[in-house]
């Protein structure tokens, strides 16, 4: 079984070289497609560009260097439009139209029931740049799944791709056949066969799932991985407030209480919860040519995917199309599911301009195991939750961005606008 689609790979070399020739040799002007093809093999300095007189020359010297963030031109492919993903949770209740999914209870557990599919498929990840994918649903990240801490969760899994593969939940599993990997239950699973996984949701928190076939960072890097949500059980933290706290003094009863009221805001049950703007980010890359290194950075697969459209360079914008900032309402709480699913580097990061947040790591604690910071970094698979308040900042940009400047000029860099 070849672990590399050679022929594709080598399509998409041709293709960015002879973009690259186009744009290097200036006969032509240099179109918005071609300086945005060419960062596959150019780099960061055909990347970051947002200027049309884009140079895709690479230096210190270069003066059209210093411009402004973003790719030029609009996405064409819309079957993926990353402002849904940002916020598409599938409880088993509700979800998305692409997530075949229930809920039920048997002997008074709550049962989540969803389809998982592996498919093979071309997703755009900068305007005018295609990736072959493989993919649970068709999309790029996987669909994200919300459950509260001790519902099972009931996966059936079906494989349509041409490689062998499985699904590996970081969750606490009690059962080693349900691990998702090829020496134990069902193994991987060829094109055409099915198996339904079993998981407790627990513990509470941000969790990571993906395949675990071998080669494991070519199934990762090409798509198969997702976020799975578990709400904490305020009735669960008012019982056993000491599960969910890294804090080794006295749990007085204000502390409960503030515990419980935390576990509340994460439910998606309770009403408390609708009064959090909560999105899902997924910071993933792309080694659009097979040399095992990336060239396109994201959260949530698109290069700039909530960058902002056309700009001056000179604090004048206009949103895009289809790149657009993250809007939100300055007097909600903003949380952010976050995990890292970027392969062969060792770490991203997630960084606020001109604000401080709150952070959870693994989403397993109630209280901060990071209290006011701007920056936080994540190795592949780790998660966690970032709490931040708007609420006495002016309207306007406000960027985030990984804080590995190469990640972020080539695509890792976006915006919230806060209104
Ligand atoms: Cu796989």
């Amino acid at each position: 079984m070849p672990s590399i689609d050679y022929d594709s790979a080598a399509d998409v070399i041709e293709r960015l070289e002879q973009r690259l020739i186009e744009s290097l040799t200036g006969e032509t002007s240099v179109s918005r497609r071609t300086v945005l093809g060419s960062l596959g093999v150019a780099g960061s300095a055909a990347v970051g560009l947002g200027s049309t007189r884009a140079s895709v020359v690479p230096g210190h010297n270069d003066e059209d260097g210093h411009g402004n963030f973003g790719t030029v031109g609009e996405y064409q492919d819309l079957d993926f439009d990353p402002h849904e993903f940002l916020t598409a949770f599938n409880t088993g209740d509700s979800g998305q139209d692409n997530v075949p999914q229930q809920i039920y209870e048997v002997d008074g557990r709550t049962i989540r029931e969803f389809e998982l599919t592996a498919v093979d498929t071309t997703i755009t990840i900068a305007p005018g740049v295609e990736f072959q994918a493989w993919a649970y649903n068709g999309q790029v990240p996987g669909p994200t799944i919300r459950a509260v801490e001790g519902d099972l969760l009931r996966i059936k899994f079906t494989n349509l791709g041409r490689h062998a593969h499985t699904i590996h939940p970081h969750l606490k599993n009690l059962n080693p056949r349900m691990d998702g990997i090829p020496q134990n239950g069902p193994g991987v699973l060829d094109t055409g066969e099915s198996f339904t996984y079993e998981w407790i949701a627990q513990p509470t928190g941000t969790h990571f799932y993906h395949c675990h076939s071998l080669p494991l960072k070519e199934h990762i890097h090409r798509g198969l991985y997702g976020t799975i949500i578990v709400d904490p059980d305020p009735e669960r933290v008012r019982e056993n407030p000491r599960d969910y706290v890294n804090y080794p003094g006295p749990i007085t009863d204000d502390f409960r209480t503030q515990l419980v009221e935390e576990a509340r805001s994460r439910n998606h049950e309770y009403a408390e919860n609708d009064a959090v703007n909560e999105m899902v980010m997924i910071m993933n890359s792309f080694d659009t040519n097979f040399d095992g290194e990336n060239e396109v950075y994201a959260a949530n697969t698109r290069a700039f995917g909530y960058g902002v459209g056309e700009t001056d360079g000179n604090g004048n914008w206009t949103a895009g199309e289809t790149k657009r900032p993250i809007q939100i309402d300055k007097n909600e709480l903003q949380r952010v599911y976050l995990a890292n699913a970027t392969e062969f580097d060792l770490i991203n990061s997630f960084h606020t301009h001109s604000q401080f947040f709150d952070y959870y790591d693994h989403g397993t604690t109630l209280t901060p195991t990071r209290k006011t910071v701007d920056t936080i970094m994540q190795t592949q698979a780790q998660r966690g939750i970032l709490e931040i308040d708007y609420s006495d900042h002016e309207p306007g940009l406000y960027m985030f961005h990984a804080h590995q400047s190469e990640f972020a000029e080539l695509g890792w860099m976006s915006f919230f606008k806060v209104i």
